[in-house]
C-alpha cells in the first residue's frame, strides 16, 4: 500500500475528549471515528487491525474444534420473553418496533436465539457434542459508554455456544475455551488471567473472566503474582483430551485470581502477603457455564441412548474483539504512538522514503515493497513528499514493528536501515537482507482466518 493513496487521517492534536491513552492514539493514529456516543465507524487502519484480531479469534476457535457461523443483530423479542430475560435484560437493550408493531431488539448477546436453532434441528444425543460461534456486532446501551471501543455501546464480540449431553460434557467444552483463549489472546501478544468471575444477566455460577492487567482497566481485581508467571506457550494440546484441558485449567485457575465480584478477603490471605496484589484489569472475554438454565426455558433436549429425554447443558464463551484494540494499545505503547505485536500489526513494515523523487531511492522503495508483497507481507510504503522527520511520526504513531529506511546514502554503501519500533535499534542491511530478516520475524504470526 502507498501512503499518498491510502485513507489515514492522522491528528496532530491530541484529542480533548479521550481520557485513556488507547483512545486517544486510536483517534491521532485515524484509526476511529465516533459517530454517535460509544458508536465508531472503524476507518482502513483501525479495521485492518479489528480483522486481525478477528483473523486471530477465528483461527482459534476453528483448531478448538468449535464450528463458525453468522446470525443476525436484529432478534425478535418473542424468544426472549420465552426465556424470561426480554424483562430482565432491563435497559442496555435497545429495544426496537418494526412497521407492523413486533417488538424486535439488537441483539447484545445470543443464548436464546442459537437456542432455538438448536432445538428445531437437534433431537438425538448423537449430535452432541456442538459448539458453534460467531462474529458479530452487538449492542448493549451502556450508561456510561466511556474510553472509546473500550466500553462501546456498538461493539463486536465472538460469541460461542456449547451444546453438550451431560455436565461433565459441558465442563470439558468449558476448559476447551479456556484453553482457546489462552492461545488467542497470546498470539495478540497480551497476557490476559482468568479469574473467577460473577455470571452477571448471562447466568450460571461458573464462570472466568480474562482480565488483561492495567492501570486504565475498569475491573478491580485480586491476585496472587504468581499467576503472572504462567503463560501457555507453544505447547500441543489435543483439545479432545479431557486430561489435558482439565489439566490447564488447573494450571492456569488453582491461585488465587478473582474479580471484586467473587473476592474474598479470608481466601485471599491465605496467599502469602508478598504475592497478594490488588489492581485494574481490563476484561477481554468471559467464559460461562450455566448448565440447563436456556435449555430448561426453551425446551431444548435430546433423547439419550436410553430413549429418554433430557435437556441439553450448555455454556456460552466471548471475546471482546473490538475492545481488544484497545487493551492491546494500552498493554503496549510509548511516548511515540502504538507498538504493534507482529501477531495483530495492520501493516508488517513501514517502509521510509528519505527522498522521494531522488530516482534511484524511489526505484529502491518500489522493489522493496514488490519483494515483500511477493512473500506474502504487506508494506506500508510512505511515498508522500514530506520531511523525513514528519514520516518518522507518522510511523511511530500507527506502530509498525518496523520500518525500513531508504535514502540516497546508503544506497551508494549497498543498504538500507532496519529499525524495531519496540526497541528503536536500528541495522544496515543490503535490502534483500531486510526482507529475508521480515519473512522470517512473521513465520510465526501468519494470520489468514477462515
Ligand atoms: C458470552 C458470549 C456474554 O455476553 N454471551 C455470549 C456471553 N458475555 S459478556 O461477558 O457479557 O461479553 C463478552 C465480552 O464482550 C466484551 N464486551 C464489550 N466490549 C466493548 N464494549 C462493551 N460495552 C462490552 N461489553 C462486553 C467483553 O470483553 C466481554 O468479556
Amino acid at each position: 500500500m502507498r501512503l499518498s493513496r491510502y485513507f489515514l487521517p492522522v491528528l496532530k492534536e491530541t484529542p480533548a475528549d479521550a481520557q485513556i491513552v488507547s483512545h486517544r492514539l486510536m483517534l491521532r493514529a485515524g484509526m476511529i471515528k465516533q459517530s454517535s456516543a460509544g458508536i465508531y465507524s472503524w476507518l482502513p487502519l483501525g479495521f485492518k487491525v479489528l480483522r486481525k484480531i478477528e483473523n486471530i479469534v477465528h483461527e482459534e476457535q476453528v483448531r478448538a474444534g468449535h464450528i463458525p457461523m453468522q446470525m443476525p443483530t436484529l432478534q425478535s423479542a418473542d424468544l426472549w420473553k420465552e426465556s424470561g430475560r426480554y424483562d430482565a435484560y432491563g435497559e442496555e437493550m435497545l429495544r426496537i418496533t418494526d412497521r407492523h408493531d413486533r417488538d424486535m431488539l439488537y441483539t447484545p448477546t445470543a443464548e436464546e436465539l442459537i437456542t432455538d436453532i438448536f432445538r428445531s434441528n437437534v433431537s438425538s444425543y448423537k449430535d452432541l457434542p456442538l459448539t458453534m460461534y460467531q462474529i458479530q456486532w452487538k449492542f448493549r446501551d451502556e450508561i456510561r459508554p466511556r474510553f472509546g471501543v473500550m466500553r462501546g455501546r456498538e461493539f463486536y464480540m465472538k460469541d460461542g455456544y456449547n451444546f453438550d449431553l451431560s455436565k461433565e460434557d459441558a465442563l470439558h467444552a468449558y476448559n476447551r475455551h479456556l484453553v482457546s483463549y489462552l492461545r488467542t489472546y497470546e498470539r495478540m501478544g497480551l497476557q490476559a488471567i482468568p479469574m473467577r468471575a460473577d455470571g452477571g444477566p448471562i447466568g450460571g455460577d461458573y464462570t472466568h473472566e480474562f482480565l488483561v492487567l492495567a492501570e486504565t482497566g475498569e475491573s478491580e481485581v485480586f491476585y496472587d503474582s504468581a499467576v503472572t508467571d504462567l503463560s501457555f506457550g507453544d505447547r500441543e494440546i489435543d483439545y479432545d483430551s479431557v486430561e489435558q484441558c482439565q489439566g490447564v485449567l488447573e494450571e492456569f485457575t488453582t491461585k488465587y485470581a478473582r474479580t471484586d465480584e467473587t473476592h474474598d478477603e479470608a481466601v485471599f490471605n491465605e496467599v502469602p502477603e508478598e504475592r497478594r496484589r490488588t489492581a485494574r484489569g481490563i476484561e477481554v472475554g468471559q467464559i460461562f457455564y450455566f448448565g440447563t438454565k436456556y435449555s430448561d426455558a426453551l425446551g431444548a433436549q435430546v433423547q439419550t441412548a436410553e430413549g429418554e429425554k433430557v435437556s441439553v447443558h450448555m455454556g456460552s464463551h466471548g471475546i471482546g474483539v473490538s475492545r481488544l484494540l484497545g487493551a492491546i494499545i494500552e498493554a503496549s505503547h510509548d511516548d511515540n504512538g502504538i507498538i504493534w505485536p507482529e501477531g495483530v500489526t495492520p501493516f508488517h513494515a513501514g517502509i521510509v522514503n528519505l527522498k522521494q523523487g531522488d530516482a534511484e531511492a524511489d526505484a529502491a522503495c518500489e522493489a522493496l515493497e514488490k519483494a515483500l508483497e511477493s512473500a506474502g507481507l504487506e508494506p506500508l510504503y510512505d511515498d508522500r513528499k514530506e520531511r523525513a522527520g514528519g514520516k518518522f511520526a507518522t510511523m511511530d504513531l500507527i506502530g509498525l514493528p518496523w520500518r525500513i529506511t531508504v535514502g540516497p546514502r546508503g544506497l551508494k554503501n549497498g543498504v538500507v536501515e532496519l529499525t524495531s519500533r519496540r526497541t528503536g535499534e536500528s541495522e544496515e542491511l543490503a535490502p534483500e537482507a531486510a526482507v529475508a530478516k521480515l519473512i522470517e520475524i512473521y513465520a510465526d504470526h501468519r494470520v489468514t482466518g477462515l
